[in-house]
């Protein structure tokens, strides 16, 4: 089936900023994507092109739909939706940067996303086997979800804090019996919270997840831990981590809560932490320009827990095989804007594989109700997912479109790591 046009318009993210959709016309057949937006992201991701002007503060995106409508379009018309890789070559090809300054990457991602759902529907098949199709895979998997229950930081309006703290229920026996272990923990959070901290302490943060100005922060892993305790969970839950720690990172230093840290301090007190309070997986606990950090972070944890690289690795190739020759993580952040297109995501996650490293595919934290992501984790089969709190319809639009796919399959397999 030959791509008719590609149409693309300004819509809104989940914090209200213009974000690219891109509609896809293939014969009978029309599909839509819309592209997440970061608020910590890394400075070595794919660009998101912003107009810069006066409108929306500067944040408009017209520029990249103009880019969509009058070059992408043009440049894809008559290209078979499904040779996915070619068409993610000819947008690569026509944007010529290694980072997509020239298109943007929201333009790019969003076209590859709405041209991969009009593949599976021309092939007639779900979209995650189309996905998997794509990268050879056809061991299908719901992930364990790291649910973002305490939210922190730049998604919470705090300084030197840690970003978000993540609940990961490793022991259900399916995606369904996550969710129920998941929203039960987090209404038992919402209480002990405002028991403890007073009515404010219910309000949430940019992934859906509370937020508490607490400064100790072993006095908000504990909480979570008695919300899991009071719900019958202990025992099939742990936590994981996103410090996101290039945010309080200055001269070589890590500025954390009241105290200053070296790398090497940092690692201990993660290693305190994890062991205290039951963490699996830390990701982005080094700045991303602090490699030696990492490998020393990597070296003294790495054979126990999930060291996930985010801000350092950027879905890109170049910089995991970066990673992987300074053995600085084992696993990867799957986040398909950050590189900019589904083909190349999908060399991401299957370089990372082939290295032995875990993939927990992500969010954004500004989203919309663009379900891909829950279609790609289950295609690429990773096991893992990062899609925040089991609340707010950004967020749950991802876990109703894993629930759907679970509830449509005979023999589904929950969880890998
Ligand atoms: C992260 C992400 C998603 P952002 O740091 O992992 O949780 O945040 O989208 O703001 O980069
Ligand atoms: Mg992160």
């Amino acid at each position: 089936m030959k791509i008719d046009f590609v149409k693309a318009r300004q819509v809104f993210d989940s914090r209200g900023n213009p974000t690219v959709e891109a509609e896809v016309k293939a014969g009978k057949i029309t599909e839509r994507a819309i592209v997440a937006s970061g608020a910590s992201t890394g400075s070595n991701e794919a660009i998101e092109l912003r107009d810069k002007e006066k409108a929306f503060k500067g944040r408009g995106v017209l520029k990249a739909v103009e880019n969509i409508n009058k070059k992408i379009s043009p440049k894809l018309k008559g290209m078979d939706v499904t040779q996915q890789k070619e068409i993610d070559k000819a947008m690569i090809e026509l944007d010529g940067t290694e980072n997509k300054s020239v298109l943007g990457a929201n333009a790019v991602a969003s076209v590859s996303m709405a041209v991969a759902k009009a593949g599976a529907k021309v092939q007639e098949v779900p979209l995650y086997e189309y996905l998997g199709q794509l990268a050879e895979n056809k061991k299908f998997c719901l992930p364990i979800p790291q649910m973002n229950v305490l939210n922190g930081g730049k998604h919470a309006g705090l300084e030197h804090d840690i970003q978000e703290r993540m609940i990961y229920p490793f022991g259900a026996k399916s995606f369904f019996e996550a969710m129920q272990m998941s929203t039960e923990i987090y209404h038992s959070l919402k209480a002990l919270m405002k028991k403890k901290f007073g009515y404010s302490a219910g309000l949430i943060g940019d992934e859906g997840g509370f937020v508490s100005s607490e400064k100790d922060e072993e006095k908000k892993l504990e909480l979570i831990l008695n919300a899991v305790e009071e719900t019958g969970y202990s025992g099939k839950v742990e936590l994981a981590i996103d410090p996101a720690s290039t945010e309080f990172y200055k001269n070589g230093k890590y500025f954390l809560g009241n105290k200053i840290f070296s790398a090497g301090e940092l690692v201990d007190f993660y290693s305190e932490l994890a062991e205290k309070f039951n963490i699996y997986s830390i990701e982005d606990g080094m700045a991303e320009e602090d490699w030696k950090g990492w490998n020393e972070l990597n070296e003294a944890l790495g054979n126990k827990y999930q060291i996930v690289g985010d801000d350092l690795l950027v879905t890109n190739i170049k910089f995991i095989e970066r990673a992987i020759k300074e053995n600085s993580c084992n696993s990867l952040l799957l986040k398909v804007n950050q590189i900019g297109s589904v083909s190349e995501s999908i060399d991401s996650a299957l370089l990372a594989f082939k290295n032995s490293w875990t993939v927990v595919v992500s969010h954004r934290s500004g989203e919309t109700e663009d379900s891909f992501i829950a279609d790609l984790v289950v295609g690429l089969g990773t096991g893992q997912s990062k899609f925040g709190a089991p609340a707010r319809s950004d967020r749950n639009a991802k876990y109703n479109q894993l629930l759907r796919i679970e509830d449509s399959m005979k023999n589904s397999v929950y969880g890998k790591r």
